[in-house]
């Protein structure tokens, strides 16, 4: 009740889990706080001209008729222009920041998809290799597991095998797509306080039968404990999702 009562204050999105979701985060926070007031501006005049002209006996049909408000005119051209300005510069600039790609990220991670799963591969050369079996049952979690350190920039490279799938996170507030051939790059800092939780990925692209099977795990660990998880993991883990 009270994170319902903390998302509705909060104009119904959630915050994310990584440095980079607050300026996605604050777009959608923006976006609000100016459609709110625009819409209760709008849906108000309505309903006072509604109720000011509406048919009385004893008034004319048709209230007087004229043309050219020059004042008016420019209000209604240049508040919108300016929110649009304003909106195109906000959305440019957080773009911006959510690709910023660091030079010397911590770990680089590579991240596969194809029909239909994902490959999760680390520098020291262990592969997280997760398939759908034929008719898999929706509810399974039996999903490959993309496991990840917190607080400091991880790296994941991007890649598809075959057709166009996109690699969410929900927990990111944030969605890149997998295209074969080329290497879409992307950094997150996840941040220290979601360090021991397990987080759903999926893809969201549409690509093929299986499409809606094609999810995954993301762990999130402690900075310290990570490096040792890693040395202790090796070859190929390979988990098939079945019926
Ligand atoms: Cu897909």
């Amino acid at each position: 009740m009270h994170e319902l009562f903390a998302t509705v204050i909060r104009w119904g999105s959630p915050n994310g889990i990584t440095k980079q979701d607050s300026n996605v985060y604050r777009l959608w926070d923006i976006t609000y706080y100016i459609a709110i007031p625009l819409g209760a501006i709008v849906i108000g005049l309505i309903i006072w001209c509604a109720v000011r002209y509406r048919e009385r006996p004893g008034y004319e049909r048709i209230p007087r008729q004229f043309q050219y408000h020059i004042p008016l005119e420019i209000l209604y051209t240049a508040v919108p222009l300016a929110l649009v300005i304003f909106l195109f510069v906000y959305v440019y600039q957080a773009e911006d920041r959510v690709d910023n790609v660091a030079p010397n990220p911590a770990l680089v991670v590579r991240v596969d998809a194809f029909q239909w799963g994902w490959r999760f591969t680390y520098p020291n050369g262990y592969e997280v290799l997760g398939s759908v079996a034929t008719e898999p049952n929706i509810n399974s979690t039996d999903l490959p597991v993309l496991t990840l350190p917190a607080g400091e920039t991880v790296q994941i490279n991007l890649f598809s095998d075959d057709v166009n799938h996109s690699f969410y996170v929900p927990a990111f507030l944030f969605k890149r797509d997998a295209i074969q051939g080329i290497n879409n790059s992307f950094d997150v800092n996840i941040l220290p306080s979601a360090a021991g939780r397990r987080y759903i990925g999926e893809c969201t692209q549409f690509c093929g039968v299986y499409h809606p099977f094609m999810r995954f795990w993301l762990q999130v660990m402690p900075k310290d404990k990570f490096g040792t998880w890693l040395a202790h993991h090796h070859g190929s883990q390979i988990v098939t999702a079945k019926g």
